[in-house]
């Protein structure tokens, strides 16, 4: 208490002497740390990591809390943590839009970024599997994707299980020739496609965009039965499959969204406001994997180049 009243003595003397600087004195208004949500991809490590060194700046303390991709919405609803900088809606929509419906999580704002998280091949899969990117001729094609693990089914090489989507439920729904089998982490992803890349050997992959590997390898992505609504994951006699939910691909441009306990707006008024204009563009995110996974950055010194790279994004968020 005495602290805080101390500070706003101190923010009202400088109103006195320096009006356009009132608020910037008080700032921050809290000594709470402020707790920044961490998962398990490279972009969200490297801009969570931004956006906290900005607010570290401003004199906030901030501290990261790693968490499973599902689970954060109602820990930061309960304000267990505070804000999630990328929140996507291919693998998120779900848990993102009944914390906020449920639980009182604040839908803090879209960013400009357009999204995809699908079934991806590199672009020489083409030549032995015609009709691509359709997805009924990659399940025409499934036997050239087959491992030993999944023969004669197709290996859909899929995400680690916290990104949300069970795909072996979309290819029960869709009755397709494959197997999903979820890898651990996102760098078994790029592992194995570096393999069949080198040999140049048949794989489909879950991937998104906006991520690095867009710079690296020509690819696409394949176009299942596109979403309507909530209709695909909620109502059975929706799409092709009359009788099965997820019988769809994730949407082809969803959102991307950023997550906030409601306290924020309270305890830490200055850092909220940065929060509600932190906005990211397609290739901002692209750049931000791009200085770990291909130039080979820590997240911290991706953070610090980013920040170097964009000065003036960070000045407009304030
Ligand atoms: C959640 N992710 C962007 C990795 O698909």
């Amino acid at each position: 208490m005495f602290s805080k009243s101390l500070k706003f003595a101190v923010a009202l003397g400088a109103a006195i002497a320096l009006p356009g600087a009132a608020f910037a004195s008080d700032v921050p208004e809290s000594d709470d740390p402020i707790i920044i949500v961490q998962n398990n991809w490279t972009s969200q490590l490297v801009l969570s990591t931004v956006v906290g060194k900005v607010l570290e700046e401003m004199g906030y303390t901030v501290e990261y809390a790693p968490s499973d991709s599902q689970l954060q919405f109602k820990a930061i609803a309960d304000g267990d943590m505070h804000f999630q900088v990328e929140a996507w809606e291919g693998s998120m929509k779900g848990a993102f839009e009944k914390a906020v419906a449920e639980d009182g999580m604040i839908d803090a704002g879209t960013h400009d970024a357009a999204t995809r998280e699908e079934w991806w091949v590199p672009a020489y899969v083409a030549d032995s599997c015609p009709g691509l990117p359709d997805w009924k001729a990659l399940d025409a094609c499934a036997e050239i994707f087959a491992v030993a693990e999944t023969a004669p089914k197709g290996r859909f090489v899929g995400p680690p299980a916290d990104w949300g989507k069970n795909y072996a439920e979309r290819v029960k729904a869709l009755g397709m020739n494959f197997e999903a089998i979820n890898v651990g982490q996102a760098a078994t992803l790029w592992a194995e496609l570096d393999a069949a890349v080198a040999k140049n050997e048949p794989i489909v992959l879950f991937n998104w965009t906006p991520n690095f590997i867009e710079a690296k390898t020509p690819g696409m992505f394949i176009d299942f039965p596109e979403p309507e609504g909530d209709k695909c994951a909620n109502d059975a006699s929706w799409g092709i499959n009359p009788d099965m939910v997820n019988d769809c691909g994730a949407p082809r441009s969803g959102w991307l969204k950023k997550a906030a306990w409601s306290g924020l707006a309270d305890e830490f008024p200055a850092a909220w406001s940065i929060m509600q204009k932190v906005n990211f563009n397609n290739s901002q995110i692209a750049a931000a994997s791009l200085l770990v996974d291909v130039d080979g950055m820590s997240v911290e010194e991706a953070a610090d180049k980013w920040i170097a790279d964009n000065a003036d994004v960070i000045a407009s968020w304030k």
